[in-house]
């Protein structure tokens, strides 16, 4: 690697010193919520201890052998229930459609038990409560997002391949809808989109390796969330396919989290070393987002909605429960219970300014981060 000509070992410099993030206290998570509020992204090292991440990414492996099984189950019984309506049904291509619920499908989470509690790491929770909502719940699950290496050797024409996209919901092409079967999308927010952060992508790097340029880091367009276009738009004139100026590579220690705010402009990276790049990708999302996991579709699974069986989640931590109860067997998610505080707070502080005359409020005189302050001394 370190004598490719091609290689700038600048970028792999590690995350937190490459950014001027202090690590440690409100002073980090201010430094991440900054970074995504301007960049659209942030990296958060080590959520998986460098002692953890082997047997974590050994877990999700194991996870995914059995999630094989499981899918083909499932498509066995969905056949069945088609026949039980139809004798004669024959499948063509992806139908039989996906089932709703009872026969949802089995979510990723339930078969990596091991790598699920990280997904509560206090890092990433307050960051995604306060990028999103105190009330936030994780939408879509796939354990299955590795980095396969290349053949060697990887061409110049090669590494200049892009797959630029945002995330559902801003992703407009997901997952391949056609004007014979429009019913394969799984929804998307219209462009232009509304300028705020709907939900946060999170790629979880397991290593073996670190992630660097090298060996597979996420392509990220920094900024790209505020523009209006998008390299997915019928008419926005991008090639998906070809660099974009101001692009750059992720590099992060090997169980580090990338977060980005799902209207970033990102692509899968050539994968030039000579091991997998096993990753897992989350959504974290808050309580008012369309709560049909996936959209209508979930990636890779083409089903409507996933579950978490009750034996599963019995064994889940208190915080991993608040972010699947929603899609637990047997369960209801009670939304807002901590805007539930706030609105009786709202409701007995009535009386303190009963009878001002209002004349102290100057509309657009004050900033959200004035208003935080000011709520802070209270
Ligand atoms: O694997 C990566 O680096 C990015 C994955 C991605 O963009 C996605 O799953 O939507
Ligand atoms: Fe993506």
């Amino acid at each position: 690697m370190a004598n490719d000509p091609d290689f700038d070992e600048r970028l792999s410099a590690p995350y937190s010193i490459s950014t001027g993030i202090s690590a440690g206290g409100d002073d980090e998570i201010d430094g991440y919520l900054e970074s995504i509020r301007v960049q659209g992204f942030c990296v958060i090292e080590r959520v998986i201890p460098e002692d953890q991440v082997d047997a974590v990414r050994e877990s999700v492996h194991r996870g995914r052998e059995l999630l094989m099984k499981d899918r083909k189950a499932e498509r066995a019984r969905r056949l069945e229930l088609e026949r039980s309506r139809d004798p004669g049904y024959e499948p063509v291509g992806d139908r039989p459609r996906p089932p709703r619920a009872p026969h949802a499908e089995l979510c990723d989470i339930a078969r990596n038990e091991t790598f699920a509690e990280y997904l509560a790491e206090s890092r990433v929770l307050r960051v995604a409560r306060v990028a999103l909502d105190p009330h936030v719940r994780i939408m879509q699950t796939e354990v299955n997002k590795s980095a396969k290496p290349e053949e060697q050797p990887v061409s110049k024409e090669r590494l200049r391949w892009r797959s630029w996209h945002s995330d559902w919901p801003h992703d407009l092409t997901a997952y391949g809808p056609s004007s014979e079967e429009l019913w394969k999308h799984c929804g998307a927010v219209s462009q232009p989109f509304p300028d705020v952060c709907m939900a946060l992508s999170t790629v979880w790097y397991l290593g073996p390796e670190d992630v660097t340029p090298f060996s597979g880091g996420t392509w990220i367009v920094p900024g790209s969330h505020k523009d209006p276009r998008n390299p997915r738009g019928p008419d926005d004139g991008i090639d998906q396919h070809a660099p974009i100026p101001g692009e750059i590579q992720v590099s992060a220690p090997a169980g580090s989290v990338f977060m980005q705010d799902t209207r970033c402009w990102h692509s899968r990276a050539i994968n030039q070393s000579e091991h997998d790049r096993t990753a897992v990708v989350c959504r974290y999302t808050p309580w008012w987002l369309s709560g049909n996991e996936f959209g209508n579709l979930h990636s890779g699974g083409h089903t409507l909605r996933t579950y978490v069986p009750q034996d599963v989640y019995a064994r889940f931590s208190p915080e991993l429960k608040l972010l699947y109860r929603h899609l637990a067997e047997g369960e209801e998610d009670l939304l807002q219970s901590g805007n539930q505080h706030a609105a009786a707070r709202a409701r007995e502080t009535r009386e303190k300014y009963k009878g001002s005359d209002n004349g102290h409020v100057v509309i657009g005189e004050m900033s959200a981060a004035e208003w935080r302050e000011n709520r802070a001394a209270q």
